[in-house]
């Protein structure tokens, strides 16, 4: 019985394309698609292998980890970290740059990713994701630094997430459309499901955790408002909300069935630029966005665009059916 086409077929006729392709590339992404089969494997078996439940640790950005956190961290670590692609990777989950061990090669790319994004919804069973980055080494084969990180999303060689939902999907863009994989258990691969994903231009339906309503800027306040208002509104039609407090699910409704998603610079807590993390949340997602005709921005510039400045900063994000992000993205211009 035919299986269709595997993600392996899929990346090596994708290779073809680019000129000069060692090979190099695709084997990384190979390794990547294996941690990301092992940690499909441990977050589907849930309560059944222990890995439920909070650590007394916090990271970085201050959050109590969960077990699940780390050890998928660990996952990403140990597959990739020994096959010779890489100069160095950073993880939400980890304070510094990790460097590749001595003991292996070091390789031409740079990997930076989020292993569990959404994991506070892993002990109520909701939907919870890997989002991942591939940028080249300023200087193959040296060890990076942080500053080797510091690119802005338009350099991104390669962007995807991981959803571990109701099936385990694979999502990836290499700057040429996005293409979704679906994890067939029996056979162990990744087979096409959908083709060159795009995102319609309009929608009814918003995303945004309405509970921060008062901490919000006024253009973001005055959109959900109209949208709030509904056909008797300067809108003119019924909208629809979603909040599932996990952005590769949310991005995930949106590339299917469009819609516009925002964790919006907020006053909660003003020393912060937003919630999201720009190298490993919001570059990637709004890579794959773009490339499916959809738009990201903060509200006042292009995410894309940014000149990172540290590896762990924070942006507003605002993205999703394009011609839903420029209504906001005016609201924003004409606050002025
Ligand atoms: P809140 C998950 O922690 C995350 O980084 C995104 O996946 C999600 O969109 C957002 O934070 C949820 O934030 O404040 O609603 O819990």
């Amino acid at each position: 019985m035919h299986t269709g086409t595997t993600l392996t077929q899929f990346i090596i006729e994708e290779q073809r394309h680019i000129a000069g392709a060692t090979g190099d590339f695709t084997a990384l992404l190979n390794d990547l698609v294996t941690a990301i089969k092992v940690i499909s494997n441990a977050v589907n078996k849930g309560a059944l292998v222990g890995t439920m439940g909070a650590l007394e640790s916090q990271n970085v950005q201050g959050e109590t980890q969960k077990k699940l956190d780390v050890i998928t961290n660990d996952i990403m670590i140990r597959t990739n970290e020994w096959a010779g692609h890489l100069a160095g990777m950073a993880s939400e989950e980890m304070d510094e740059v990790y460097p590749i061990p001595s003991r292996y090669p070091l390789g031409k790319y740079l990997l930076v990713f989020d292993p569990l994004d959404g994991s506070s919804n892993v002990d109520i069973n909701i939907s919870v994701g890997t989002i991942f980055s591939i940028l080249r080494a300023p200087v193959p084969n040296r060890a990076a630094g942080e500053k080797d990180f510091l690119q802005p999303g338009t350099r991104q060689v390669c962007a995807g997430y991981a959803l571990y939902g109701s099936s385990t999907m694979l999502v990836l863009t290499m700057g040429h459309g996005v293409n979704g994989f679906t994890l067939d258990r029996e056979v162990g691969e990744f087979i096409l499901t959908h083709r060159d994903m795009k995102i319609p231009a309009d929608t009814k339906e918003f995303a945004i955790n309405a509970s921060n309503r008062r901490f919000w800027e006024p253009p973001v306040a005055r959109y959900v408002e109209e949208c709030l208002a509904g056909k008797e509104g300067p809108r003119g039609k019924d909208f629809n909300m979603r909040w599932v407090a996990s952005m590769v699910a949310e991005v995930h409704r949106i590339l299917t069935r469009g819609g516009v998603f925002m964790y919006p610079r907020d006053t909660k807590d003003p020393s912060k630029a937003g919630k999201l993390r720009l190298l490993y949340e919001a570059n990637p997602m709004s890579m794959i966005v773009e490339q499916a005709g959809g738009a990201s921005s903060t509200g006042y510039e292009r995410i894309l665009d940014m000149q990172p400045e540290s590896l762990h900063q924070r942006v507003p994000v605002i993205l999703g059916s394009k011609n839903e992000v420029e209504t906001v993205v005016s609201y924003h211009r004409a606050e002025g």
